[in-house]
């Protein structure tokens, strides 16, 4: 069994959907200790339809954080297992977590677990500013892991579907979203305003509630169990 069998092995048993993305020209997306690597691969695990449409509920909100940590937890074991079977063969790896936020307060990861779904053909980056995959819309949470073993494949990003949907734009309760499709070219701001979104967390924390809010993940038509 090659190498790429047994990855391909771990991520249909553990994980919804994955792919595999060529990085070496998305370099300049990346902080520079994650530069360097060749190659990509995204996992994405799916939240329970149940728990996304029961999200405007108090109990709803609760089930969702508690969703929300479970899946990261189980996307963080995946990377880590990828990352020590690719290691073992004597290749460079390295997982990077489903959630973690640089602390300098701009609202940045590491490296964009979307660009990579993006870039391996499992969906597009919607107005919402999230991953839309045509078999389950954006209810899915990803993670990433990075390494220079070649896995022999051609990106191929997937075109938006938004057109003139504005669902995701008019529930936002922070009105964050610009109503703008995503183009590379263009910063984050030019879509959406993390800032709003944030502040929008801080205010339901202060409330005792989730900090948490999905939606956008919840409104939008793809992925719809009625679709
Ligand atoms: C920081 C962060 C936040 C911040 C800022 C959000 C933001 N959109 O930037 C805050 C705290 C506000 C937040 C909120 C939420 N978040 Co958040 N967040 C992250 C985190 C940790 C980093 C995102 C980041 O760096 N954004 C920066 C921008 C600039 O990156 P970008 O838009 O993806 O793309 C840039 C580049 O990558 C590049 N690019 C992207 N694609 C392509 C393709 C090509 C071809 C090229 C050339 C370039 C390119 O161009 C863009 C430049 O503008 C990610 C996890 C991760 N590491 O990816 C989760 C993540 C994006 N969040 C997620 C979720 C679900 C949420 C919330 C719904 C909260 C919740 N769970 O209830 C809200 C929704 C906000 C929204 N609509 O975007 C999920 C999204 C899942 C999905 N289906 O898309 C992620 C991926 C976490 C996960 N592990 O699944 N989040």
């Amino acid at each position: 069994m090659t190498l790429k069998d047994k990855i391909d092995n771990i991520c249909i048993n553990m994980t919804t959907l994955h792919g595999y993305a060529s990085i070496e020209d998305y370099q300049q997306y990346m902080i520079d200790e994650l530069k360097g690597y060749s190659h990509a691969i995204v996992v994405g695990i799916k939240i329970p339809d149940n728990i996304i449409d029961n999200l405007e509920s108090a109990q709803g909100e609760l089930d969702y954080q508690d969703s929300y940590n479970r899946i990261n937890t189980k996307l963080n074991q995946i990377t880590s297992e990828l990352e020590n079977l690719i290691k073992n063969e004597g290749y460079s790896a390295k997982s990077v977590k489903a959630s973690y936020i640089i602390p300098d307060g701009k609202l940045y990861g590491e490296l964009s677990h979307k660009m990579i779904a993006n870039l391996a053909g499992l969906g597009w980056i919607g107005k919402s500013c999230l991953l839309i995959t045509p078999e389950y819309g954006p209810r899915l949470r990803w993670a990433t892991l990075l390494t220079d073993y070649d896995l022999k494949t051609e990106n191929n990003p997937v075109k938006s579907q938004c057109n003139n949907c504005r669902l995701c734009v008019e529930k936002c309760p922070s009105q964050a979203l610009n109503d703008v499709e995503f183009r590379p070219e263009d910063s984050r701001s030019v879509r959406y305003d993390a800032y709003k979104c944030s502040e929008y967390f801080d205010k339901l924390e202060k409330m005792n509630r989730p900090r948490l809010c999905g939606l956008c993940v919840k409104v939008c038509p793809w992925g719809k169990k009625s679709n």
